[in-house]
């Protein structure tokens, strides 16, 4: 009698597994079937949509009411969920055999390396605005570099993410001399303090401890995506939502053709974290702008903290600082879009014919007079 019973409680367990298997196989059809693409599956979809419903809105009330709502607002791991726009949007008909030429647009592990041409603002802003996300900008100004806030905003407002949502973190050890700017809706500064500092390195190092702290005390809860900058840059054209992804790196002007990767300034002594040896490398990556998931940021940034501290232990700072640290991160984690020079070029350098539109540049500035320990 015991034996037929507990015969009995399996049976009905294993039936109840190979029904729950059953619908969610079911539902999985259901949802390849309805034209989602299962490789951006995601449960987490963009929290605010002002668009009409449509077949995935339903689609996610089912799921939402199988396995609830996301918590997106209480995690801030809000993730591109697919990439929808509304109907009826006017553009030009891409083509598959019109393009650059001139220059390559998919890196070897096939994600986009973007450059003017290779996409639709029309499109692109479209499909973001729909996400509505909001997106930090993270810039440090200490010491005498307060002065650069001025231009970086007020162009900043003319021509990067117009339309969006963008909060302008500002970190200073001087909030006095933080210009006062007229920010368009939606857009605001939020000011951070920092202490002063002896040694520029520890200023640009010390971005990634600051950030790292204040990601976690405040930023989290108040950004889907996050860009790290430098101040002394001012924006000359549209810097927008092609830049959105995970992980966005950005091509160094100096190395990014040309050059053997040998040639590459990583940081070649093996001592420290930072270290890549020769015959390795994809690309060379500036730590003048990059951005992406708050959360994947969140986790870079981190990264670029701890090795620079475990470096220090060591009596050792990176030939470059954090910007080598993120080189190595890049090599063996390999970032979802990588962004031409044309996002960030330098105005010490002519503009080269492939730079079709330079969208952001580094200013010349006297390196000895504005830094607190002089030059180099
Ligand atoms: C390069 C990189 C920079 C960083 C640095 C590391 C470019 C365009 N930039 O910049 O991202 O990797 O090398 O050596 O390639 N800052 C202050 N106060 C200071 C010093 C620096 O606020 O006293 C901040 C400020 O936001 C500035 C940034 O740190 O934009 C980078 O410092 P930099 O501009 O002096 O360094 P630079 O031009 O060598």
């Amino acid at each position: 009698m015991i034996k037929t019973v507990s015969m009995l409680r399996s049976i009905s367990r294993i039936h109840i597994f190979v029904f729950f298997a059953f619908l969610l196989v079911l539902l999985g059809g259901v949802y390849i079937y309805l034209g989602y693409d299962v490789s951006t599956l995601s449960l987490c979809q963009p929290c605010k949509e002002g668009s009409e419903p449509d077949v995935k809105d339903i689609m996610t009330k089912v799921m939402d009411d199988i396995v609830g709502p996301p918590d997106c607002e209480e995690k801030g791991s809000w993730k591109i969920g697919d990439l929808t726009m509304q109907n009826g949007v006017k553009y030009a008909q891409p083509s598959t055999q019109q393009g650059r030429t001139d220059v390559n647009s998919v890196t070897n592990w096939n994600v986009p390396l973007v450059w003017e041409g290779t996409f639709d603002p029309v499109v692109i802003d479209a499909i973001y605005k729909k996400m509505d996300p909001r997106i930090a900008v993270v810039v440090f100004a200490v010491g005498k570099y307060t002065r650069f806030l001025e231009a970086f905003l007020q162009t900043g407002e003319k021509y990067f993410m117009v339309g969006f949502r963008v909060t302008y973190y500002i970190f200073t050890d001087h909030k006095e001399e933080v210009p006062k700017i007229d920010l368009a809706e939606g857009r605001k500064i939020s000011l951070v303090d920092i202490p002063s500092a002896t040694r520029w390195q520890d200023v640009v190092l010390g971005r990634m401890k600051w950030a790292t702290i204040t990601i976690d005390k405040q930023i989290r809860s108040e950004a889907d995506y996050l860009f790290m900058m430098d101040v002394d840059s001012v924006f000359y054209n549209r810097f927008g939502a092609e830049s959105l992804s995970q992980l966005t790196g950005v091509l160094h002007r100096i190395f990014y053709k040309n050059y053997d990767r040998d040639q590459f300034t990583y940081e070649r002594r093996n001592l420290s974290r930072a270290y890549i040896p020769f015959g390795e490398g994809d690309y060379y990556y500036t730590a003048a702008v990059w951005g992406g998931y708050l959360e994947d940021m969140y986790k870079l940034v981190k990264y670029c903290y701890m090795q620079s501290e475990e470096d220090a232990k060591n009596n050792i700072e990176a030939v470059w600082q954090e910007e080598s640290h993120l080189n190595k991160y890049f090599l063996y984690n390999k970032p979802t879009k990588v962004l031409s020079p044309e996002y960030l070029w330098s105005d010490y350098d002519q503009v080269q014919p492939d730079i079709k539109v330079v969208r952001i540049s580094q200013l010349v500035k006297d390196y000895a007079e504005v830094r607190p320990n002089g030059g180099q």
